[in-house]
């Protein structure tokens, strides 16, 4: 096995499955942190976990702790994530080095996840959407360095699309220019986090964890930079149609924007709003979606592996 960093720590788990070849799924905290209310979080944190080792891999939750780059969390370190919620920092990947030298605690997002699972050797990621050119950033100039990382990062995120709060062909678009792989997973639409399409094309499809193992192959064999977004739509029976949600959307956009929310802010203001605005379905479906994306991320981990 190749030296790892010293800034790393990894459980004993993780250590153990990747000395061993065994199949890693790496998980971000900002999604724990952030993304979801206590205690929600707590539990989907830990079903999401469940459902990677049901599919024969190991889950590799990734957070910075006390400075060190943590890959794979016990009970406690998770709990205690999950407990301090908001309170904790957001990361992503610019923020690594100061939270390093001072020696911080801090939740990862997709960027910062990403750029931790390559040093630790970790190729396959699953989360529940990624962050992506905002509505607006012709003036903002706000495009998630999730972006960025995947154009240069070299590891796979499953994803349920990106969220209807983005513009979405922009956000297809920067993918493009990066780069960047996006399989539509068993759909030839791209999907929008809470619905199953946003009547934009994905611009691949495949069916099979087997082909996107061999995809992901390819592309790392020919030497290029970067990872690739698998986009899984949500399971049917917890979509929320784009109809639907919509407006609770837009109405969401326009408080934040009301109340001069910017910044690294945007992400997590706006998917309290629509939990609020959706008395909780939003909640139920982001659940849904999580733990869909983990058992096809466990899956493609396992094909790559085998
Ligand atoms: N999308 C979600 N839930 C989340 C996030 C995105 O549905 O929790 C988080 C991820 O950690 C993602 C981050 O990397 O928000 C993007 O933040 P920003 O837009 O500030 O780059
Ligand atoms: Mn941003």
């Amino acid at each position: 096995m190749t030296e790892l960093h010293p800034d790393l720590l990894l459980s004993p788990a993780v250590a153990d499955a990747l000395a061993r070849g065994r199949p890693v799924v790496a998980l971000e905290s900002t999604i724990v942190a952030h993304g979801m209310a206590w205690p929600a979080n707590l539990d989907t944190a830990r079903r999401v976990e469940a459902a990677v080792r049901e599919e024969g891999a190991e889950p590799a939750t990734i957070a910075v702790l006390g400075g060190r780059l943590a890959v794979g969390l016990d009970d406690a370190a998770l709990s205690a994530l999950a407990q301090a919620g908001p309170s904790m920092l957001k990361l992503s990947t610019h923020d690594i080095p100061y939270a390093v030298a001072l020696r911080r605690d801090g939740a990862t997002t997709v960027a910062a996840t990403m750029r931790i699972a390559a040093m630790a050797g970790i190729r396959i990621f699953a989360t529940g959407g990624i962050g992506g050119v905002h509505r607006g950033a012709q003036e903002s100039f706000d495009i998630s360095a999730d972006i960025t990382e995947l154009g240069r990062t070299p590891v796979a995120v499953v994803s349920a699309g990106a969220k209807a709060i983005l513009d979405l062909p922009a956000t297809l678009e920067a993918l493009e220019t990066a780069g960047v792989p996006v399989i539509g997973f068993g759909t030839d639409a791209f999907p929008a986090f809470y619905s199953r399409e946003s009547g934009l094309k994905a611009p691949i499809r495949l069916d099979t964890a087997r082909d996107v193992a061999a995809m992901l192959n390819a592309k790392w064999r020919l030497g290029f930079p970067g990872g690739a977004l698998i986009a899984n739509p949500i399971p049917a029976e917890h979509e929320i149609a784009k109809s639907e949600i919509g407006a609770t959307i837009e109405s969401a956009l326009a408080d934040a924007v009301r109340q001069g929310i910017g910044g690294k802010a945007v992400t997590p203001f706006l998917l309290g709003r629509i939990v609020e605005m959706t008395a909780g379905r939003s909640l139920a479906a982001n659940i849904a979606l999580v733990l869909n994306n983990a058992r096809l991320g466990a899956r493609i981990a396992v094909a790559a592996a085998g």
